[in-house]
This record gives structure tokens, C-alpha cells and sequence, in this order.
């Protein structure tokens, strides 16, 4: 068979995997915003692996490069990342993940609580979903990646520098990195205390009955 059309009948359930996910997410986000609260997310952006990044991926790992192996053993050819404004919003986000009976959430790293030494941060889950095709169901897995946005901008960046200097990242910018990711841990802290103080505030008049 051709390479292209393998490929592309491989991906196939992935791209049906995704777009569930993403219409999964964007429900949460609807019904809660119907519900009368604002919504925990502020974007969300989704991809999904190409062969190439496949290949490379698998042979950095060291494992055989095929599609049988590539289904076995990558979890993450496809992913969502969703971007919230609070650290709890993210952490909300991840109990209604993990109370839903249509997705199994199988493996979680929190880089939050635990950052990598270089200072990311990000709640990563591995999520198990059916795709339901015509004759058969297959098993999809998915990487979820839930930050701030003050924490997707710091990746962002780190992601762009770290491909710039091929994957060796010069110290001086490792440590300006870092500082970065600090003030990143406590800009969300203030954007908390602030968003308290303003909830405290608005309890308060709601039970005075107070004009705005
Ligand atoms: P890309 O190009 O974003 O897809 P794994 O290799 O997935 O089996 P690993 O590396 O322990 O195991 O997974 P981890 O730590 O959950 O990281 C997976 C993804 O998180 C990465 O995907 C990045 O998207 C992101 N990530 C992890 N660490 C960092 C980091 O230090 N900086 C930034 N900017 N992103 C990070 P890929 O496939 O490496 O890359």
C-alpha cells in the first residue's frame, strides 16, 4: 500500500479522537458559561502528530519505527492543550475529566506541584477515549496539557528557544529562563489573591444588598 494512504488511514481515528475531544471540552465550557459562571477555560488549541514528528519521536526513544509500534507506544499523537486564567481552574478542569465515564484519564504528571528543573509547568494528562467507526471501535489515547496563561507563554517561548539552539540551550538563557518561570509561579499567585479579594468583596455586597 502506498506510504501516504497507510499513513493517512492510520491517523484516521486520531483525527475523529481529536475532534471528540475537542467538542467534549467545548460543551464543559458552554454549559458552564449556561450555568451562569465564567468559563475555566480561555483557549484551547489542539494538534495532531504528522508522520514525520511520529518517526522522529520513535527513533529518539529508540523503538522500532512503525505504525503498529507507534500505536503501541505514543500516547500523545494527538493533544489538546487548554489554557485557563487560574491555577484552580485548572485543577477543576482535571476532576471533570476524571469524573467522566466517556474518557479514562490513565496516567497524569503534575508539573505544577512537582515543575521540571528548567521551570515548566503544566498539568499533563493521558487520556483513554473510544472512537466509535462504523464497523469498529478503537481505543484512542490523547495528551491533555492544562496551564496558565501566564505558564503557556513561558513554554511558548522556551519551546521556540530550545529548537533555535537545537535542543542545547546556552546557560545564561537557561537561567534567565528559569527567573522567567519563578515570576511565572508568582504572577499567578498575585492573579489569585486579587481574584479572591474581588470575590470576597462582591459576597459581601450580595449579602448587604450594596450598588455596585
Ligand atoms: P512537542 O513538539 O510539543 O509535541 P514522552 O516523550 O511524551 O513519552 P515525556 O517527555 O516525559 O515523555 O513527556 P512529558 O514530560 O509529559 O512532555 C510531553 C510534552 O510536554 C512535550 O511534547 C512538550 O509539548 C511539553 N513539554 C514537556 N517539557 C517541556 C519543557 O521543558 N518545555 C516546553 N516548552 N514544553 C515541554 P514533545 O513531544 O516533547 O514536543
Amino acid at each position: 500500500m502506498n506510504d501516504i494512504i497507510e499513513w493517512k488511514e492510520f491517523l484516521l481515528p486520531y483525527k475523529f479522537g481529536l475532534d471528540e475531544l475537542k467538542t467534549k471540552i467545548n460543551i464543559m465550557v458552554e454549559e458552564a458559561m449556561f450555568n451562569g459562571k465564567t468559563s475555566p477555560i480561555e483557549h484551547i488549541k489542539t494538534r495532531i502528530k504528522t508522520p514525520k514528528s511520529i518517526k522522529d519521536k520513535l527513533e529518539r526513544k529508540g523503538i522500532e519505527v512503525s505504525l503498529k509500534s507507534a500505536k503501541e507506544n505514543l500516547f500523545d499523537i494527538i493533544g489538546v492543550r487548554v489554557v485557563c486564567s487560574f491555577v484552580s481552574d485548572i485543577y477543576d478542569i482535571y476532576q471533570l475529566f476524571h469524573k467522566r465515564q466517556d474518557i479514562k484519564v490513565v496516567e497524569v504528571k503534575d508539573y505544577i506541584r512537582f515543575p521540571k528543573k528548567n521551570g515548566y509547568q503544566s498539568l499533563h494528562l493521558i487520556v483513554q477515549l473510544p472512537v466509535h467507526l462504523t464497523y469498529t471501535v478503537e481505543q484512542v489515547y490523547a495528551e491533555i496539557q492544562l496551564r496558565t496563561l501566564a505558564m503557556d507563554f513561558w513554554a511558548s517561548l522556551e519551546h521556540k528557544i530550545f529548537y533555535k539552539y537545537n535542543r542545547e540551550i546556552p546557560d545564561y538563557l537557561r537561567d534567565e529562563l528559569k527567573e522567567a518561570a519563578d515570576s511565572v509561579m508568582l504572577l499567578d499567585e498575585k492573579m489569585k489573591n486579587i481574584r479572591d479579594e474581588i470575590s470576597t468583596i462582591d459576597a459581601v455586597r450580595d449579602t448587604l444588598f450594596l450598588p455596585m
